[in-house]
């Protein structure tokens, strides 16, 4: 049934009230901005209702909560996503066009609240839209960063970072929420208070710095529900107002000082993908939004219950990645220091309410804090987690006596540094990978020695993705085959019935319609490329495509490598047939990562000299879509043919683009990594095209010094070749040494690391054959119509509906809510 608010008359209505009362403005003059604020004004306040009908049901059943902490939610646009879990979408497109006006355009005026830089911060955002979907008590709390993801600008081949003022038109669907503001503090020092009278002993901060955490709600509404849950995201203020008389009382400086700290602290999102930079800012950032999480979720449980106790029964917490882990400590502070509990007692609680997520393996990303400079921030955290320490290793004695070297691979507090992913596995009551190699590949390996110890705590999670962004909104025309052949909706709240499209892989018809879907897609992406690239693409082509964050271990180069060496034979050979092919690209590179931002360039590069040679008669197409993000995304997806999931075996711990290619109807071409292999499994492996070195075997090759691509630069002449292009100027109008790192970096070892850290040379050729087999299969139009249907019916597993469902069921024990209007 329709929710009354969005009758057409009725939303014409309220949307020309809204335009008149915001802007005073008549619908005709506004502006196109002004009418997606309008828009989205009369869409909040139907959310407003489910969100206050939720709360009261929330107050009511008195629902266990998770609290999901995290420094990323990678949101996406709003309005679209909201619509549609409203159900409401097509009604308001309707009712929009009878005004004359466009629902697609409006949606392109809000600006992608981008907190977060790729994989995880998106996993965290399709968490939420299943939590809510499935009717779950969920806040997901994290920080309102006044620039999120920088814009990337292309100019002349190179990444610029510009400012994301996503706030700039302010924002409608945020609620702020200054009564539930709390104090969060920094420094000083902590004085111990004995009392006489009962032997208690206080640890009190002094000299501190403060700022005023203050909450912005966000809505998280549930598909068809009525749920609407928050994700909680705070801003930082001064906790007193800078005072122009507080010069005269000696305080300005500290005024000043908190004007700035409150200032700074969510100032800008660090743009680094797995890896750590290790800033102090970065640090006050965790502690800022985690203490301050807490302080919310003891105040909302205290308000119902007395006995701090049972706090594991009514809420936990899940950690996603180091990130938060301070949490582990900040809890036992609070439990101590506030609530008066003792050590036994506050860590039963805390071991029962924290468990931890793990998203890679990349020795880099995992945080480590000097232990200084954390002493000096978080002085009373600092001494809990020493008192943590302590007993653990007391622990590890027990267990490995005279076993030192357990303890030092294990302890928290070790060669000056606090290991923070230690301290979550210590004191989490549950650890989780991300897909099942990843999580084996913990448990043999990074954290074996853990996994030994406990081996109960640790579980695979294995991702997904929530099919409402990526297939309903994202790939309409999809969307509505898919229910017309399923004859059903209910594949919006259960994925796994996606294989009721198995049928029709017999079906002329149905595979001819389906193309004929993947084919409009590409004239949309075509279209957008040509707004965007100005650079024509023929949707005929093979739409072969790359996009993620870029990594030298995702091995873009690699990828570019290819049409490099595809780019020669087809120079060389104009006679061999060649299928037309598109390669597309979309990556941010982290702003300090040089060499990251040498393969865009790279990729522009061939990009220039490919698209502009027109003797090989379009043949060969390189697209680098600039500000690859979660709203570009959606087109891409549905326009691919094929999926790049190329990174080294070993080295993604799950991956989500792949399950959104697969879900859109495309095959994967990749490595045995990350969930790839389950994705292997679910489709078959004949209809996916994997290459290269396993897992087991690159660990292998790590762990004895790696190999020698000098070999394979000797041998194989097309490598050389290509890899020689790098430095004889074909890419870089004559200048030897633009490129003069990246060969290097394939041929031998620098600074640590061995040549081809990333294993490029190594499972070239075998990535060049697979290539062809794509080819092959893709001239077979019959053959590809098949794989690339059962792509999308193979796909139930990969929904973030079941992955929410897991951690449910084995780490969380929510319990269901409904709520009834
Ligand atoms: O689990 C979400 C996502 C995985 O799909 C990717 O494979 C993984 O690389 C990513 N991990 C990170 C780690 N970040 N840090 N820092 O982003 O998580």
């Amino acid at each position: 049934m329709i929710n009354p608010r969005f009758e057409k008359e009725a939303f014409k209505k309220d949307v020309e009230q809204n335009v008149k009362q915001l802007f005073r403005k008549t619908v005709d003059e506004a502006s196109q901005q002004e009418l997606y604020q309008a828009v989205s004004y009369v869409v909040k306040d139907a959310i407003i209702d489910d969100w206050i009908a939720t709360q009261k049901q929330y107050e009511k059943d008195d629902p266990k909560i998770v609290y999901y902490m995290s420094m990323e939610f990678l949101l996406g646009r709003a309005l679209g996503n909201n619509l549609i879990n409203m159900t409401a979408y097509k009604e308001v497109k309707e009712a929009l066009e009878e005004m004359g006006l466009n629902l697609n355009e409006l949606e392109d005026q809000e600006p992608d609240p981008a907190l977060g830089n790729g994989g995880l911060g998106r996993l965290a955002a399709c968490f939420l839209d299943s939590l809510a979907s499935l009717g779950y008590a969920a806040y997901g709390c994290g920080i309102r960063y006044r620039y999120g993801m920088f814009k990337q600008k292309i100019k002349d081949g190179y990444q610029e970072e510009r400012p994301d003022n996503w706030l700039k038109n302010g924002n409608p669907f945020e609620l702020r929420r200054p009564e539930y503001a709390k104090e969060v503090r920094f420094g000083g020092n902590i004085r111990v208070e004995y009392d006489d009278k009962t032997g208690d002993i206080r640890f009190k901060q002094e000299n501190y710095e403060s700022v005023l955490a203050v909450p912005y709600d966000y809505p998280i509404v549930g598909y068809d529900n009525h749920i609407v849950n928050t994700l909680r995201i705070w801003d930082a203020e001064p906790i007193v107002d800078f005072q122009l008389d507080s010069f005269d009382r000696g305080d300005y400086h500290k005024a000043v000082e908190q004007q700035n700290l409150a200032k700074t602290i969510v100032e800008v999102l660090y743009p680094n993908d797995n890896h750590y930079a290790g800033k102090e800012l970065r640090l006050k950032q965790q502690y800022f939004f985690v203490s301050a999480s807490l302080q919310a979720a003891l105040t909302k449980y205290k308000k119902h219950h007395d006995d701090i106790h049972k706090l594991p029964e009514k809420m936990t917490i899940q950690m996603n990645d180091t990130h938060p882990t301070v949490a582990v400590a900040e809890l036992m502070r609070l439990l101590l220091d506030e609530e008066g509990l003792g050590w036994d007692e506050a860590w039963e609680i805390t071991s029962k309410t924290c468990a931890y997520t793990n998203h890679t393996i990349m020795s880099e990303a995992l945080e480590k804090w000097p232990i200084d400079l954390f002493s000096r921030l978080l002085p009373r955290v600092y001494q809990i987690i020493q008192e943590i320490d302590r007993r653990f290793v007391a622990q590890i004695r027990e267990m490995y006596p005279g076993n030192e070297e357990k303890v030092a691979k294990m302890q928290i507090l070790r060669d000056g540094q606090v290991k923070m992913a230690h301290l979550a596995i210590v004191a989490g009551y549950s650890v989780n990978g991300v897909a099942r190699l990843h999580t084996e590949i913990l448990k043999k390996q990074e954290l074996r020695d853990f996994y030994e110890m406990m081996p109960q705590k640790f579980n695979n999670k294995t991702n997904g993705i929530t099919q409402r962004r990526f297939l309903m909104h994202g790939n309409p025309l999809l969307a509505d085959w898919v229910t017309d052949k399923l004859g059903t909706k209910d594949w919006i709240t259960d994925l796994s019935l996606m294989s009721g499209l198995k049928k029709w892989v017999d079906d002329e018809e149905a595979l001819k319609e389906f193309m004929s879907i993947k084919y409009e897609n590409k004239v949309r992406l075509a279209k957008y490329i040509k707004e965007h690239n100005g650079i024509e693409v023929d949707p005929r082509s093979i739409f072969d495509v790359q996009v993620k964050r870029l990594h030298e271990y995702k091995r873009q180069l690699l990828n570019i490598l290819h049409v490099m060496y595809l780019y020669n034979e087809i120079k060389e050979h104009p006679e061999i047939s060649f299928y037309p092919r598109t390669f597309i690209f979309g990556a941010k590179a982290s702003a300090g990562y040089i060499r990251a931002k040498q393969i865009i360039k790279l990729i522009n590069s061939v990009a220039d000299v490919v698209n502009n040679d027109r003797s090989i008669n379009g043949k060969l197409k390189v697209v680098f879509i600039e500000d690859y993000r979660v709203s570009n995304a959606e087109i891409i997806f549905a326009a691919a043919d094929v999926s790049e999931q190329i990174s080294t075996a070993s080295k993604e711990a799950s991956g989500t683009g792949n399950m959104k290619f697969m879900l859109n109807g495309a095959p994967t071409l990749g490595t045995m990594d990350g969930a790839n292999v389950e994705i292997v499994e679910e489709v078959g492996a004949e209809n996916a095209f994997i290459f290269g070195l396993s897992s087991d075997e690159v660990i292998n090759y790590e762990n004895n010094g790696g190999y020698n691509p000098m070999d394979i630069y000797n041998s194989d002449a097309d490598i050389r070749r290509v890899v020689n292009q790098l430095v004889d100027g074909t890419y870089s109008q004559g200048d030897k040494e633009m490129y003069r790192d990246l060969y290097n970096s394939l041929l031998t070892a620098q600074g640590g690391s061995k040549a081809d850290t990333y294993f490029i040379l190594k499972d070239f050729r075998s990535y060049a054959d697979t290539q062809k087999k794509v080819e092959e299969a893709y001239r077979d139009k019959d053959r590809w119509a098949k794989m690339a249907l059962l792509n999308t019916a193979s796909c139930g597993k990969f929904s973030s509906d079941r992955t929410i469902q897991e951690y449910v069921d084995d780490i969380w024990h929510l319990d269901k809510v409904t709520v009834e209007v």
